[in-house]
């Protein structure tokens, strides 16, 4: 992102309503009048549209359907998450560029966002589908200073963040799958998948990859997740601002993300608890090493789930998928 579009949008965002003057501009951006008018050119091949009136100066009146650094950084709130945005048009995985990111020392927050995933990943290797222009492919850099066995209560935060920014965007009611699906009318509109950079037994970082399916049609999903997945605009009946979303994710996350780190997981697991599908209910554990029947009784303080088996017995279920 060129640091004098960043230090534009900044302005504008700081603005509001209000129409600032290439004068004034120029003086925050550092530069001439000239070069404010060819980043302002810029800015509307993005899909930026300003309002320019006589002696009173721009005012940008609508952002880019995109999710550029320039769309994203307009009317961001957050202090960390998002400030630095790495954006790329078509990619393998967002995954992969943040894990070489955070080994050259990436900011914490720092984020990696495109428009397409050529080879988008679930866990296990699995795939994710990540078509152009249609959702929120997306990686966050963490550094918390925690032990290793902390880690997977990062997917857990996330979904909650995910969640709550969901149901402020869209009003919708998301729910959520242990231990990293969001579910909207029982498809998967989301999906998490944290993963960790570790020296000895302490996190040198958390790459916190999430893909939100927001502006698909139904048929637009692939034949063999055509029945289990759905978008957010497939659910509302309406398309939205996939940048907007994600300031919304930001904010949230970063939010919880400090409770967390001051007050530990208990808040979050409250949280998360109330927005879990499974809790209470008979399910099916696939594991790697076979399936666990029995009824969802709630997460430990680590985030794993406890299962109570008709026997009475209570398993611990580190990694599974959930059946319900
Ligand atoms: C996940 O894995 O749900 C984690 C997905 C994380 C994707 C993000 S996108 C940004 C970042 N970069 C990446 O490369 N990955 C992350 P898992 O629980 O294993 O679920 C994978 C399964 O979900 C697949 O086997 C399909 O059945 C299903 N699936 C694939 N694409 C989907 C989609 N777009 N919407 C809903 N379900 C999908």
């Amino acid at each position: 992102q060129s640091e004098i579009r960043k230090r534009l949008i900044e302005a504008f965002t700081n603005a509001g309503d209000e129409y600032l003057s290439g004068q004034f501009l120029a003086e925050i951006a550092g530069c001439s009048r000239t070069a404010i008018w060819k980043h302002i050119e810029e800015l509307r091949k993005e899909g930026f549209v300003f309002e320019a009136v006589k002696k009173k100066g721009y005012k940008i009146i609508q952002a880019p359907e995109n999710v550029t650094a320039d769309e994203i950084s307009f009317g961001l709130k957050t202090d960390f998450i998002g400030r630095a945005i790495h954006y790329e048009e078509e990619v393998d995985s967002t995954q992969k560029i943040a894990h070489r990111l955070a080994t050259e020392g990436a900011v914490e927050g720092t984020v990696i966002v495109a428009e397409e995933q050529l080879s988008g990943r679930g866990r296990l290797d699995r795939k994710w589908h990540s078509p152009k222009y249609s959702g929120i492919w997306m990686s966050i850099i963490l550094r918390p200073n925690l032990p290793m066995q902390k880690a997977p209560q990062l997917t857990l935060v996330t979904a909650v963040a995910v969640v709550q920014a969901i149901e402020e965007v869209t009003g919708l009611l998301p729910q959520i799958k242990w231990p990293n699906d969001i579910l909207i009318s029982g498809k998967k509109v989301t999906g998490i998948l944290t993963e960790m950079q570790a020296d000895a037994d302490r996190i040198n970082a958390i790459i916190v990859g999430i893909g939100i399916n927001v502006n698909q049609k139904q048929d637009d999903f692939p034949e063999e997740i055509q029945q289990i997945a759905t978008s957010l605009a497939a659910e509302s009946g309406q398309n939205m601002s996939r940048a907007r979303l994600m300031q919304a994710v930001f904010a949230r996350l970063e939010r919880l993300y400090q409770t967390y780190l001051k007050e530990g997981f208990f808040p979050i697991k409250l949280l998360w608890e109330s927005y879990a599908l499974s809790i209470g209910k008979e399910i099916i554990a696939r594991t790697v090493t076979g399936d666990i029947y029995g009824k969802a009784l709630g997460i430990t303080e680590d985030g794993v789930l406890n299962i109570q088996q008709a026997n009475g017995e209570i398993v611990q279920v580190y990694s599974a998928d959930i059946f319900i």
